[in-house]
């Protein structure tokens, strides 16, 4: 990372700071406790960031030498389908907001954050970083993918024009606590961790959406907060880079739920209601460009890290995003 200022402390902004994965920084931050970094987490409350005046009284306040960009409009498979424009609108909206204000004030490096759902659906596999733009993203998310890979194209725009130091992540599915629970918006696993919950609880079948065969690689959100942060101060490219576990780790959503079902101890009988959508089949993506650069990273056993999700729910009931 570019050295320290001048008071020996780089500022570090992170927007979206409050959920899934800004959680899972600010316990890695914490762990780490560096004495020349001072992270700030901001959530909407801090300032919306589809708001140009907000985002600029966020960074005057902060004076970020370096931002972690997670803000966005996110969602699972089903508030894709619904709400295309306005995941389009709200994130081309936060996104120049966040990358306009980083280059007039100056920012080191901007590390924000793309998603292996928005690479071409009609495409070889595995994907690779060279591909983002190769085609039309799969129908169900396409307001999401096309407003994620501007992204790219303005950190190029910006280095090109500025010299900015501006890259991305591209994290395949992440899952782990403090994870957006609410059954209808939410990405398959909390959504199967919230519904196993009530199914225990009520004594009723837990009822999986779509076939069960769609298969994803999915990292927990612990081991993509330790990539953020070498992606941050070690990471020397403006191309984005895939943060995804290897290609033989991808598993289908059935195992996905069996695995939810075992961590839940739930006994109960399990319905696939095939009337509900697949949506896409698979994005098997290939982390070798990572692998080149951390060849021995170590991404915790999914069962594992799907248990201590499980636990931390259960634990937080009452206080998890529903
Ligand atoms: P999340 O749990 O839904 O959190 C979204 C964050 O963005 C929250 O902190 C939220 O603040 C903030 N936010 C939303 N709208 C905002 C606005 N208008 N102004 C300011 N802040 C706003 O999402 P996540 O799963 O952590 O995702 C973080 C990043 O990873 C996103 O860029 C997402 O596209 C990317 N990603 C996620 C996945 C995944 O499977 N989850 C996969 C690939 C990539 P509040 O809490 O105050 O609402
Ligand atoms: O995580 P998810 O919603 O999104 O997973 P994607 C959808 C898959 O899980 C489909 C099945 O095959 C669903 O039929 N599924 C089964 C469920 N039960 C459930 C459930 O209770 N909830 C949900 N949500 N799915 C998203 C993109 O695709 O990937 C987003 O649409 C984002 O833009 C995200 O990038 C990472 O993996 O299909």
């Amino acid at each position: 990372m570019a050295k320290s200022l001048s008071n020996g402390k780089n500022i570090i902004l992170v927007t979206g700071g409050s959920g899934l994965v800004g959680q899972a920084l600010k316990k890695m931050a914490a762990e780490e406790n560096r004495q020349d970094e001072e992270w700030f987490f901001a959530a909407s409350s801090d300032a919306d960031l589809t708001d140009r005046d907000q985002t600029r009284k966020l960074f005057e306040k902060v004076g970020p030498t370096h931002v972690i960009h997670l803000a966005a409009m996110v969602g699972g498979l089903f508030k894709n389908l619904k709400y295309n424009l306005d995941f389009y609108r709200k994130n081309i909206l936060i996104n120049d907001n966040v990358l306009q204000t980083s280059h007039e004030r100056g920012v080191k490096k901007v590390v924000s954050c793309l998603s292996t759902c928005i690479f071409p659906d009609k495409t070889t596999y595995p994907i690779n970083e060279t591909m983002i733009h190769d085609g039309p993203p799969h129908s169900s998310n396409f307001g999401y993918a096309y407003a994620k890979r501007m992204i790219d194209v303005q950190n190029r725009a910006y280095n090109q024009q500025y010299g900015s130091n501006f890259t991305a992540i591209i994290p395949t599915n992440v899952f782990g606590p403090h994870d957006n629970y609410n059954l209808e918006d939410s990405h398959v696993i909390p959504g199967l961790i919230h519904k196993c919950y009530i199914a225990k609880r009520d004594g009723t079948p837990l009822t999986i959406w779509g076939t069960g065969k769609p298969l994803r690689q999915f990292i927990y959100s612990d081991d993509l907060a330790r990539l953020i942060i070498w992606t941050l101060r070690d990471y020397p490219e403006i191309d984005p880079i895939i943060l995804s576990v290897d290609e033989q780790a991808e598993i289908s959503i059935k195992d996905a739920a069996e695995m939810v079902v075992a961590a839940m101890d739930f006994k109960g009988q399990v319905i696939y209601d095939s009337t509900k959508s697949d949506g896409q089949f698979k994005k098997t993506a290939s982390n070798d460009k990572l692998r080149k650069y951390l060849p021995n990273f170590q991404f915790t056993q999914i069962e594992k890290a799907i248990k201590e999700s499980c636990d931390w729910f259960v634990k937080n009931y009452d206080v998890a995003r529903k």
